[in-house]
């Protein structure tokens, strides 16, 4: 038999061991190689009973998503007609699920007619966070094997639940002990199975998977959850799959679940958030680095500074179990700090999120200091203090005196030269920067800037501890702001520029909001603060002295106080948590131009503003690849989503460039160049990059 599969009979049992690593997903030759097991198993008259598994232990991940948008997704055999097939057999079908069973895999467990778990396994369908929806009739079996409802909520939540929720829903019939005994249980099952003469496929627990539920439960459930939904496709598509399911039998059911799934797969959508997916397993692979470089053991971890970005960082650490030293200045400072971090877990205690015991357990983690000395023994150190290089650099210094030899000397800073950081230390091999994001215990963002001294162990290693404490790292090479803030400049830039042109701070968000980005900029730099901007921009001011208009509302607003949503006021005017235009900001606008001179227009369609803004960002993305300062460009597209609320389905600015076509954004730079006299002369400059891609007809955006 093929490799793929690990095909033994053992007495009147068959066991059909998938064997494609790492996670047997489950691609045409697996599909082939598993039907064929199958038939085999099917076909052999001392076979009473089949079991399948994962021949490593980890059952299956599903589809293979490297396939869709090719034909290869459902070339022959596919996977829906393979389930089909198995849920036809004569002989009771196990599968024995060790690690995980996702999408496709739990499909293939559910066209089975017995399941057993070990106790660690996770189940899931999260065909969702791809754009998709189960497609090998997971939304047609899984309703009438729990119910719709706890069926929807798996499919639309995406997550994984562990084993013992899934006993409790009846999605599995049995749990081993361990991933070690798992087979010798199913063995054990199929024997109780045959002994007592059990059909080869129970009936349905939930001939009607609706039994129970308001008439008006699918019509509510799309009201209330649409909002958040905003133009995604696929949890639209995965109700419309689970409400046929409730409506119509199991084949026309599954042909419904088929035609969607195409569309759901066809969709520039599901294209996006594919490209998501392996963009963040591409972003930890460092070109020069090999994947068995040794690491440096991180056992203990020191933050400096317990304010709100120092604890957010420190919390990242105790979640993961890694205990921290928390220093600052003053013991006043330090109680606030850990004070606040408690009250930040107890919310998520009263959410449900963390039992009481898992809070104590965190806070013990957590060690207070006020003294250098206690650092002594961190193997990695992070600051978190005022963005003043002044102030940076003398923690350095103290750190290159107290540290020990070896420890990794991290800085928070989101926009200063880490090399001039590093460059006060006698190390600075160890000294890398690590620029978390606001809440820093809830954005998976990490930009892990790489100095131009950092050893490559000392990279490698902040990658895997990035992704250890859950974050998505990013390497970014040295510049103003990194790969996101920089970023962030032009095309908010553009937003103020906008606004001092005669559009509304609504109308530019609006146009942002649409394409479905969390927050439009402007909304964005007031929950940052005016002033944080402002003071970023002020310690870089030679780099457009040439610009008198450079942000110039930006400007105008902080001298008058409007630091944005802390103050009440800035684009926006807040009552509570309400956001309303203000005239006053038009009224400013006004004045600031006629004084420049910049003439106001009442004709700034939402076309101009998209392209403005977006091409903007685009445009300095493409040239931070060519300075090698981003790896690729999909690592600028984890930034933009991971960091700045750049919706997935989208794809991130670069994928999202791709889509409008590189010529088509090319020419929207040159047009505005020509057209904003000044100012576009100025700032719309094509990058080179673009310029040269485009000549050479490429499509994609890659370092020509
Ligand atoms: C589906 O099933 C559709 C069906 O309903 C209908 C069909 C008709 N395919 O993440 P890792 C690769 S949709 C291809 O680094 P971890 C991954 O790229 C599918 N490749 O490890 C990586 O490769 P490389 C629904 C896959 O331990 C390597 O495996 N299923 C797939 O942190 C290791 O992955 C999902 O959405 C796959 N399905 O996490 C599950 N899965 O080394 C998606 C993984 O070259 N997968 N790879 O970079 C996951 O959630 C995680 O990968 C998993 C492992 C939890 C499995």
């Amino acid at each position: 038999m093929n490799s793929l599969i690990n095909y033994r009979v053992e007495g009147n049992l068959a066991l059909i061991g998938l064997a494609r690593p790492p996670v047997n997903a489950l691609g045409q030759p697996l599909r082939a190689a598993l039907l064929d097991a199958y038939e085999r198993a099917s076909a052999n008259a001392d076979v009473q009973a089949i079991v399948i598994h994962g021949d490593s232990g980890l059952f299956t991940a599903g589809a293979d998503i490297s396939e869709f948008g090719s034909e290869a997704s459902f070339a022959a055999p596919d996977l829906p007609s393979i389930l089909v097939r198995l849920t036809q057999s004569s002989k009771p079908l196990i599968a024995a699920i060790g690690s995980i069973a996702l999408g496709g895999g739990l499909e293939l467990a559910l066209a089975c007619g017995y399941r057993i778990g070990e106790a660690k396994a996770r189940l899931g369908l999260p065909e969702i966070n791809l754009g998709l929806l189960p497609g090998a009739g997971g939304t047609q079996r899984l309703p009438r094997l729990i119910g719709a409802e706890p069926a929807l909520d798996m499919m639309i939540s995406g997550q994984p639940i562990n084993a013992s929720r899934a006993l409790q829903l009846g999605l599995l019939d049995r749990l081993a002990d361990s991933a070690e005994t798992l087979l010798d249980s199913a063995r054990a099952f199929a024997a109780e199975l045959l002994a007592s003469n059990a059909p080869a496929r129970p009936a349905e627990r939930f001939a009607q998977p609706a039994a129970g539920l308001p008439a008006d439960f699918f019509a509510s459930f799309r009201a209330s959850n649409e909002p958040r939904w905003k133009s995604r496709l696929a949890p639209r598509l995965v109700l419309a799959a689970v409400e046929a399911s409730c409506r119509l039998p199991l084949e026309q059911g599954l042909a419904r679940e088929g035609e969607l799934f195409r569309q759901a797969e066809d969709s520039a959508q599901s294209a996006a958030l594919r490209h998501v997916f392996f963009a963040e397993r591409e972003a930890g692979r460092i070109p020069g680095i090999d994947a068995d470089l040794p690491l440096r053991s991180i056992e203990k971890v020191a933050v400096i500074g317990a304010g709100t970005m120092g604890g957010g960082i420190a919390m990242n650490f105790a979640n993961a179990g890694i205990p921290v030293t928390l220093l600052e200045q003053k013991a006043e400072a330090l109680d606030r700090g850990l004070a606040q971090i408690r009250k930040n877990y107890e919310i998520s205690v009263k959410r449900g999120k963390l039992t009481e015991a898992q809070l104590e357990q965190r806070m013990e983690l957590l060690q207070g200091t006020l003294g250098y000395a206690d650092l002594a023994d961190a193997d990695l150190v992070i600051e978190a203090v005022f963005e003043k290089m002044e102030i940076k650099q003398q923690v350095f210094r103290t750190l290159d005196e107290v540290c020990k030899p070896g420890a990794i000397l991290a800085t928070n800073t989101s926009s200063l030269d880490v090399d001039a950081i590093a460059a006060v230390t006698r190390r600075p091999q160890d000294v890398i920067g690590l620029h978390f994001f606001s809440p820093a215990n809830v954005m998976r963002l990490l930009e892990v800037v790489r100095g131009k001294a950092t050893a490559p162990d000392v990279l490698a290693t902040t990658m895997k501890i990035g992704k250890r404490i859950g974050k998505i790292p990013v390497v970014s090479g040295v510049c103003f702001g990194f790969i996101g803030n920089r970023m962030l400049e032009p095309y908010n830039r553009e937003a103020h520029r906008l606004v001092l042109e005669g559009s509304t701070p609504a109308q530019v968000d609006g146009v942002l909001t649409a394409l479905d980005l969390n927050m439009g900029v402007l909304s964005m730099t007031d929950l940052a603060g005016v002033d944080v901007n402002f003071l970023v921009r002020d310690g870089n001011r030679a780099a457009f002295a040439n610009d008198p208009s450079y942000y110039i509302l930006g400007d105008e607003l902080y001298k008058l106080g409007r630091y944005g949503q802390k103050t009440g006021r800035g684009f926006y005017l807040y009552e509570g948590r309400d956001r309303k235009d203000d005239p006053e900001v038009v009224e400013i606008a006004e004045r600031v131009a006629a004084e420049l001179g910049v003439a106001r227009r009442a004709d700034i369609t939402n076309q101009e503003i998209h392209d403005r803004c977006l091409f903007m960002l685009i445009n300095e993305g493409i040239q931070l690849l060519d300075e090698g300062i981003a790896l690729r460009a999909s690592d600028i597209d984890l930034v933009w989503i991971n960091g700045y609320g750049f919706p997935g389905h989208v794809g991130g600015p670069m994928h999202y460039a791709e889509t409008l076509g590189l010529d088509t954004v090319l020419a929207g730079i040159r047009r505005y160049r020509d057209e904003l006299g000044s100012h576009g002369e100025m700032w719309f400059q094509p990058a080179p990059l673009l310029e040269r891609l485009v000549a050479a007809g490429k499509t994609r955006i890659e370092k020509i």
